[in-house]
């Protein structure tokens, strides 16, 4: 089973949208394992996009990042990663397919609602820097069968 990180980034809490983009994953049959209301640290925020490094937009993501409350949530299913980057759709809200979070919903790059893990190994990695193994639970969901054969 993949785990994927999801956050709810600052724009999204303040637009009122965490329900809403709660809701696609949810009904998209991924299963939460772990989710808190939180700000992001300067320092974790550091290790969060350190690939990000160096790049002209890394201030600016930093900032953004931590500007103000984000929804965080663990999502455990199979092939999580992949679905829930379908989900969210392409980075550059403009490009991005109607019917995905940021199709639907924005308009910019900078301000483009949700983060999602890019690949399985790093699916793990994030869980574990926002998650301690304690606020994580692994439960048996009555509906598992008719999501996951
Ligand atoms: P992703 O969120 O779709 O995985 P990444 O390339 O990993 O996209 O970039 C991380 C985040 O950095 C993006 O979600 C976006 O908030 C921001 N970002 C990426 N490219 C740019 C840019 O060219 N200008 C401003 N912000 C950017
Ligand atoms: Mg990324």
């Amino acid at each position: 089973m993949e785990r994927t990180l999801i956050i709810i980034k600052p724009d999204a809490v303040q637009r009122g949208l965490t329900g809403e983009i709660l809701r696609r994953f949810e009904a998209r049959g991924l299963r939460i394992i772990g989710m808190k209301f939180m700000q992001i640290s300067e320092a974790l925020a550091g290790k969060h996009y350190e690939v990000h490094q160096g790049k002209p937009f890394y201030e600016g993501l930093v900032s953004y990042i931590t500007s103000s409350p984000v929804v965080v949530i663990a999502l455990e299913g199979t092939n999580a990663v992949a679905a829930a980057r379908g989900t969210i759709g392409s980075t550059k809200p403009h490009e991005a397919t109607a019917g995905t979070i940021r199709g639907d919903l924005a308009l910019e790059v900078g301000r483009n609602l949700v983060h999602g893990s890019d690949s399985v190994e790093n699916g793990q990695i994030e869980v574990g820097n926002f998650f301690d193994e304690s606020e994580l639970i692994s439960w048996p969901r009555n509906t598992d069968p008719w999501i996951f054969e």
